[in-house]
């Protein structure tokens, strides 16, 4: 199970006509991409997510602007943020995440390990809590 959390810092491409970056599958990104998602438009104070994955695993990246993710792993809570196109966060298995402070011009783009699967959410945190104690298969 891999339930850590890390920054991915990527190599940005650049010349005197700007930047690019690349993300590819077991090379900058350590699984294999099945899906793409982005939240963009986020309003004013809202709070998103409050919820882990079971075996999902992701990388976020703020394409555009920033807002910030609380990560809980059951014995400690960080709060990181991004706000840089050059920067990756790893969200393992069963990471309790929040985001929130999105800023009017955040695009949050997240690379997920497997389609979307209903299933594989715990959104409530007394569940969470259980399967940390008790894992299920
Ligand atoms: C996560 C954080 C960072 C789909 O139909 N397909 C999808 O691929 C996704 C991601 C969502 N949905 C549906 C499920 C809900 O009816 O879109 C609706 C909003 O999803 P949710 O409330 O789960 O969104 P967030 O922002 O709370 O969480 C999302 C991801 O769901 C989650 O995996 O880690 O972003």
């Amino acid at each position: 199970m891999s339930s850590d959390v890390k920054t991915i810092k990527f190599d940005a491409l650049g010349d005197h006509r700007g930047s690019l970056i690349a993300l590819e599958a077991n090379k900058s990104i350590p699984f294999d991409i099945k899906r793409v998602y982005y939240i963009y438009g986020t309003k004013a104070g809202v709070r998103r997510g409050y919820h882990a994955h079971k075996s999902l695993e992701q990388v976020l990246v703020c394409t555009s602007g920033s807002c910030k993710i609380l990560l809980d792993n059951g014995c400690e809570k960080n709060i990181v943020k991004l706000d840089s196109p050059v920067n990756g966060l790893y969200v393992g298995q069963m990471i309790w995440r929040e985001m929130f402070d999105f800023t009017p011009d955040c695009v949050l783009m997240v690379l997920a390990s497997n389609h979307y699967d209903e299933d594989d959410y715990i959104r409530n945190y007394d569940d969470y809590c259980n399967c940390l104690i008790e894992p299920q298969n």
